[in-house]
Parts: C-alpha cells; sequence; structure tokens
C-alpha cells in the first residue's frame, strides 16, 4: 500500500501577504492530516515557505529548475539553490512549461536529472492534449515523456521518483478525467516504470492532476494507480486544500 501525497501547485500567484493566510491556514488544519503534503510556489516566495514552513508537516518545493550547474544562466534557478531554501520538491516539465517555453521530453529529462543530483525529488508530469487523446495518441504521447525521463535518470533512480499524469485539457477548464480514464493511463505508467525498475516501480507515486478538487478528490484516489494529486486552483484556498488532503487520508 503506498502512502498519499498532495501537492499545491500555487503557478505564478501570491504575494507575502495572501501566502502567509494561506500557509497558516494549511497549518491549522492540517494536525490531523495523515496524507503528506506540500506546496510548490514561485521561487521568490521559497524564503518565505522555509520560514512558515520549516518543523511543519507541510513541505515546500519549486516549479522549475534549471538543467544547468551554476553559472552564467541569466534569469535561472539551479538545483542546488532550491535545496537552499530547504525544497523537498520541483516540479518538472509541466505543461504550462511545455507549451509557453517550449520544454521538449529531452529538456525536461536533464531538469529532472539536476533535481535528483542535488537531492530533491522531482515531480515529472506527464500529459496529452485533447487532439493528441482524441486521436487515440494519449498512450504514445505520455509513455514518450516518461521514457525520456526514465532513459536519462536510469533504473537505480526509479525510486525516487514521483510522476503527475496531468491530462492537458483537464488543466484550468474545469474539465476533469473521470477516475477509469484517469486510472487507465496511471496504470500504462506505472507499467513503463515496472519495465524501467519493477522493484521500485511499485513505490513509486504516481499523482493526478487537472482540476482535481474537494468534490472529485476521493472517487480519483480510490483508484489503484492514484497515489495523490497535483492541485492547481484548489492549491489557492485553505480550506479546498484541507478538503483534498483529508481525502487522501
Ligand atoms: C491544475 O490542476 O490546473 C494543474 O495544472 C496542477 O498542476
Amino acid at each position: 500500500m503506498r502512502p498519499k501525497l498532495v501537492v499545491g501547485n500555487w503557478k505564478m500567484n501570491g504575494s507575502r501577504a495572501a501566502n502567509a493566510m494561506l500557509l497558516t491556514g494549511i497549518l491549522e488544519g492540517l494536525q490531523d492530516a495523515k496524507a503528506a503534503s506540500a506546496v510548490c510556489v514561485p521561487a521568490p516566495y521559497l524564503h518565505q515557505c522555509q520560514d512558515i514552513l520549516t518543523g511543519s508537516a507541510l513541505a515546500w518545493g519549486a516549479q522549475d529548475v534549471s538543467c544547468q550547474q551554476p553559472g552564467a544562466y541569466t534569469g535561472e534557478v539551479c538545483a542546488s539553490m532550491l535545496q537552499d531554501f530547504g525544497c523537498r520538491y520541483v516540479i518538472v516539465g509541466h505543461s504550462e512549461r511545455r507549451a509557453y517555453h517550449g520544454e521538449t521530453n529531452e529538456l525536461v529529462a536533464r531538469k529532472a536529472q539536476s533535481a535528483l543530483d542535488a537531492g530533491l525529488t522531482p515531480i515529472v508530469c506527464v500529459g496529452e492534449t485533447l487532439v493528441q487523446r482524441e486521436a487515440g495518441q494519449t498512450m504514445e504521447v505520455v509513455g514518450a515523456q516518461l521514457d525520456a525521463v526514465l532513459a536519462q535518470v536510469g533504473p537505480a533512480a526509479v525510486g525516487k521518483l514521483v510522476v503527475a499524469y496531468e491530462p492537458v485539457w483537464a488543466i484550468g477548464t474545469g474539465k476533469t478525467a473521470t477516475p477509469a480514464m484517469a486510472q487507465e493511463v496511471h496504470a500504462a505508467l506505472r507499467e513503463k516504470l515496472r519495465a524501467c525498475n519493477a522493484e521500485a516501480a511499485e513505490n513509486v507515486l504516481v499523482l493526478y492532476g487537472g482540476s482535481m478538487k474537494p468534490d472529485n478528490a476521493a472517487d480519483l484516489m480510490a483508484q489503484p494507480d492514484i497515489d495523490g494529486g497535483l492541485i492547481g486552483g484548489a492549491a489557492l484556498k485553505a480550506a479546498d486544500f484541507l478538503a483534498i488532503i483529508e481525502a487522501a487520508s
């Protein structure tokens, strides 16, 4: 039985004042939670997370990382910097980065490797667009996205990954994959992980993302291969985020 993990992806939202209220509200309600939880915040707020969350049950992380080592890369943030701010997780390959920043499967794989090298857990996002789903290409697309990361990190690192399946058509649209649709893809992703490292694959957390909300979280997370959620909009309200963590518990 794998533990559940619920991660908030704040995207480009927040302010020092709003974050303080949100984090305090989450911590107040987190006491009895059984599921593990984390927030992935914009890089400028990592220090604030470190101040408020150190010693608490809520972990934190970033939403992207450079694939480079420290050096002349204007605007980039490298993995050792994230580690310096106490991050446990970093999201790599979110569809918004693939779509708006041209991130390829190979670049995402190198980012996952950088995270691992710095002792961070990469949350590797995969997902198909609506056009790809309607063309019957879902498994091909998400399979290639995961394969690139597995080829880069190798079998020994499989157990250090978290994978998130986020159908692009369900991100920010209010549409959610049905539990059965999501489970089908999660099971296929786990098969790929098994093919790389059969033993480690059983313990890899495969999260569902894409409009997970308090009212659909329990049904999604009841599926055998859905081990938690990567939460967008609902992670910006303490009550909603806590309700999802409760549904995972
Ligand atoms: C969403 O739910 O919108 C997400 O993109 C979570 O990462």
